[in-house]
């Protein structure tokens, strides 16, 4: 199978550097003292630096492309959100990690979650993740989760849960889809025909990372699924010996982004690699993402995953990142508020190079042929942890920070914004 973008891409592979670690240690050092230098770097428990507090602002910032825009804190007061759901009439849902639901109403953050799930934490890739309203939304008030769900022998199984929204609560909430995934990322999506798309993560080291090349688990695969948890018909891999139905495309790493390309109606997905090799893939039924077997990523210890980063029959990324940013959430930008921006990409990161700190967003400009052309960073001297951003229906974006004490804010045009400046 022969990726469309193949034919128009042209990667050089890097030559391989012999290097003294010892050197590397002292720059990251430096780096990691001036990253943290200026407010001075206060450690979380579990050895995570604790970030400057988002000022109360508004904060303003020049963007390139005369793009002045204003930061604004909606609320404070959640813990590690994971996403984020926007209810007709404007209130917000939130998933926070440790199995809250948490609703928004009117930019006020009520103290009392409107469900609590049962979910496994006991390591930073689990606990409760996705929320997503169904496509129907208005008329049967179906509400998607992904989380894990506790299992014996430390599991933590990727699941797919589905509740209903009563106007108050989310209520009669159950499972649909248990894999067979133990640890993962996951996010869960919908398309125009209203098929669901479904995010299995893979373990993030090398020691099991070949389950992400087998069609037999679960692990490391786009998943695609009606509505009510079945299989459809339609899928790639249907009849196919070997192979689990439900599976639409594999090799994947963990993914931490999902999101319909409003203007092709491709879903672009996000995907963490280890210290580098973040990737943009545009999915399509029946492929390979090539995880493990290639990748433009480094391990964490230092070598590279692949000597090779092609390979016949696996898809290139259409967009990556060396080092990593640790992407995150993303989202298109359609609206109306940010002309400048309208198609663009927006991309988030939870740190970049293995750097506390570093957080940001970064917008990703393409062509008429989705070949990228530009990339802004954004929001890094904020120093948060991005963890989710979304457009809201004002035309607005919404971006959660991952943090213990973990705001909302929103990007709108600062009052002086102008087109003509
Ligand atoms: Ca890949």
């Amino acid at each position: 199978m022969t990726s469309r973008f193949r034919s128009s891409s042209r990667f050089e592979r890097p030559s391989r550097v012999e290097h003294a670690p010892i050197v590397y240690r002292i720059f990251y050092f430096v780096l990691f003292l001036v990253a943290g230098g200026y407010h001075g770097i206060v450690w979380a428990q579990d050895r995570r630096p604790i970030p400057p507090q988002v000022p109360d602002g508004p904060l303003e910032f020049d963007a390139a492309e005369n793009v002045r825009f204003r930061v604004e804190v909606v609320t404070r007061g959640l813990s590690h959100p994971w996403a984020l759901a926007f209810l007709p009439g404007g209130d917000i849902l939130v998933t926070e990690r440790a199995g809250r639901v948490r609703i928004i109403r009117k930019g006020v953050l009520d103290p009392v979650p409107v469900a609590t799930i049962d979910v496994a934490t006991t390591f930073t890739l689990s606990g409760l993740m996705d929320i997503v309203l169904h496509p129907r939304f208005a008329e049967n008030k179906l509400v998607y989760l992904t989380y894990n769900k506790p299992a014996p022998n430390n599991g933590r199984m990727v699941t797919l849960a589905r509740g209903r929204w009563n106007g108050n609560k989310l209520v009669d909430i159950q499972d649909l889809f248990v894999s067979d995934a133990r640890i993962g990322a996951s996010r869960v999506a919908f398309d125009r025909p209203g098929f669901l798309y479904w995010v299995v993560g893979g373990p993030p080291g090398p020691a099991d990372a070949m389950a992400s090349q087998d069609p037999m688990q679960h692990t490391g695969k786009i998943l695609s699924l009606r509505d009510d948890g079945t299989v459809p018909e339609s899928n790639p891999f249907v009849g196919r010996a070997g192979y689990k139905p439900e599976v639409f495309s594999l090799g994947h790493r963990n993914s931490l982004g999902l999101t319909l390309n409003p203007m092709t109606g491709d879903f672009w997905e996000s995907e963490q690699g280890p210290q580098g090799g973040d990737e943009v893939n545009i999915i399509l039924p029946g492929r390979n993402y090539g995880w493990p077997i290639v990748s433009f990523g480094r391990w964490y210890e230092g070598p590279r995953v692949s000597d090779n980063p092609y390979r016949d029959g696996m898809e290139l990324p259409l967009v990556y990142w060396v080092p990593s940013i640790a992407t995150s959430g993303m989202t298109f930008y359609t609206g109306d508020k940010f002309p400048q921006w309208k198609g663009n990409l927006f991309v988030g990161g939870l740190q970049q190079g293995r750097i506390p700190l570093t957080g940001q967003i970064q917008r990703i400009v393409f062509n008429a042929r989705w070949e990228e052309i530009g990339r802004e960073p954004m929001l890094n001297s904020l120093k948060q942890r991005i963890r989710e951003i979304r457009e809201g229906a004002d035309g607005f974006l919404y971006v959660l920070t991952d943090e213990d004490a973990a705001v909302l804010l929103r990007i709108q045009p600062a009052p002086s914004h102008s087109l003509n400046r």
